[in-house]
């Protein structure tokens, strides 16, 4: 609690009191659920927020709505230049963002920190963006006509997002809003409201040192309903949410009721396919980070990995032994690559998971125990796993947010490999280990991998922010962060523009009066 209190000190959030979260000008929250929140590192508790009730919801979308009168008229390179003021205090705050990532979530400080530099990165991004909210000229079929493409802000952005990336994946969608000149509500994990406290104060700091509402960037502590007044609110044009497929089709269907817009990041059941050409030792260390990095806890994270039979025993040896070296343990300290899950609950299902996978033929291979470590017997830790198995159990096809690594073992040409690849729901993160080229350009192919990610010779996990982020079938087929996912925070408008003295019809229709 010293530790919390002195990193909450050091973002200069001074009141704990979540009435902040909504916004000072908003008055405070009153209302709702109260939800203490403890650190999985060691169960230790960190302060108590409190749910916003619908009257309160209500004040700040109405707030949301009056900034975005005033945002959307700012030139967008000047909106730029606020989130390059964003970027910058991030910069100057980077190690206690990231401790407090390290403390709410339990990723390993390295990761933690890794976390804060996708928001800079990202920050970094949409200032260039800024002057880059390009349309088409077009060429008319008419003579002395102009056509045009035009992006105009859009509105109010919910974000929704996850506990494993509590605050770069708000920055994603936040800052790229931003400088399209929407404004945002943000409703963060109900497990990590404390990071998404900290990441407000900056923003709402730099709003007020430029003057400008509060409301561009606003947050709202709340549960699943929150999430559904978001959904079902037409003052909310582009509801993007991030997390489990469950929620992620719940929301979808009910903004879908009303033809709203949503951008969906869902699961991921991702691969690693290593051919008998594959480099092994670059291989092993992609699928260790992927699988074992954040605790298994990225919808990014190598779920499966589809080895040829040639390299299968020398791959599933080697990795068995350095599950066996894996140190485990306080993300706090420097040495420790295996952090603890969110929560009993994840906990809960990883166990659950391995009992299922074993009950349908699969063998447990290495780890699958809970773990109580000295000191830190409040915290949620295991023994990370490996599981031989086959694509088709019920259990490899389910994303199980927890580290275990199913084994699969293919034969012959590589598009057995990627058939098996792609026979899941999920559609977010791929990767071949190959040094031969007819191998890695089939899975770049049309008949490749069927993901929004697929890369060779490097893993699944730990996209960089400049390429668009998401995946096909059950993760949703929403776009973030780079490329042109702007695009998805604008409303698109063609225009037509005559500029001769007649009025000549498209297509050469005849209408004369
Ligand atoms: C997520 O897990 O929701 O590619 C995001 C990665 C990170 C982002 C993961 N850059 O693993």
């Amino acid at each position: 609690t010293e530790e919390i209190q002195q990193i909450l000190s050091t973002l200069g959030i001074k009141d704990m009191n979540p009435s902040y979260g909504t916004g000072q000008e908003y008055g405070s929250v009153q209302g709702g659920t109260q939800k203490a929140i403890h650190s999985p590192i060691d169960g230790q508790y960190l302060a108590t927020v409190q749910y916003a009730t619908r009257e309160e919801y209500d004040k700040v979308i109405g707030a949301a709505q009056k900034a975005f009168v005033e945002w959307r008229q700012v030139p967008a390179p000047k909106r730029g230049e606020i989130v390059r003021q964003i970027g910058n205090k991030l910069r100057e705050y980077k190690e206690p963002l990231g401790k407090l990532v390290t403390l709410e979530m339990g990723k390993i400080y390295q990761e933690g920190l890794g976390e804060v530099q996708e928001m800079i990165d990202i920050c970094d991004f949409a200032v260039g963006q800024s002057r880059q909210l390009y349309g088409k000229t077009i060429v008319s079929e008419r003579p002395e006509h102009q056509m045009l493409e035009k992006y105009q802000p859009l509105g109010i952005i919910g974000i929704i997002s996850a506990f494993n990336f509590p605050v770069a994946v708000w920055s994603w969608n936040a800052m790229l809003a931003a400088i399209c000149g929407d404004v945002c509500v943000w409703k963060p994990s109900e497990k990590t409201p404390l990071c998404a406290i900290a990441c407000q104060h900056i923003a709402a700091q730099v709003l007020k040192e430029n003057n400008l509402p509060e409301g561009i960037f606003s947050f709202i502590n709340g549960d699943a309903e929150l999430g559904k007044w978001m959904a079902e609110d037409k003052r909310v044009p582009l509801v993007s949410a991030t997390g489990s497929t469950r929620m992620g089709k719940s929301v979808a269907q009910t903004v879908a009721g009303r033809l709203g817009k949503s951008l969906l990041e869902l699961g991921g059941n991702n691969a690693i396919i290593m051919t008998a050409n594959a480099n092994i030792e670059m291989a092993m260390r992609a699928t260790l980070f992927g699988a074992v990095g954040t605790c298994g806890q990225r919808c990014t994270t190598t779920r499966r990995l589809i080895i040829h039979d040639s390299i299968y025993d020398n791959v599933k040896d080697r990795l068995v032994k350095a599950y066996g070296g894996l140190s485990i343990g306080n993300p706090l300290k420097a040495d420790t690559l295996v952090g603890p899950l969110i929560d009993q609950e994840a906990v809960q299902g990883f166990t659950n998971a391995l009992e299922s996978v074993q009950k349908e033929g699969g063998k447990l291979l290495t780890g699958g125990d809970v773990l109580s470590l000295n000191g830190l017997e409040g915290g949620n830790y295991v023994q990370p796993a490996i599981v031989e198995a086959e694509n088709s159990y019920q259990m490899v096809q389910e994303e199980t947010f927890a580290p275990i690594l199913y084994l699969i073992k293919y034969s012959g040409d590589v598009m057995n490999a990627i058939d098996i690849q792609n026979d899941v729901k999920q559609g977010l993160s791929s990767a071949i280990f190959s040094d031969n080229v007819q191998e890695t350009e089939t899975f770049l192919s049309f008949r490749g991998s069927d993901c929004g990610i697929a890369n060779v010779n490097i893993g699944t996990s730990g996209a960089e922010i400049g390429g668009a982020f998401g995946g096909e079938k059950e993760t949703g087929g929403g776009r973030e962060s780079g490329s042109d996912s702007w695009k998805v925070y604008m409303r698109r408008q063609t225009n037509t523009i005559n500029y001769s003295q007649e009025l000549p019809l498209a297509q050469g229709i005849k209408f004369d009066v």
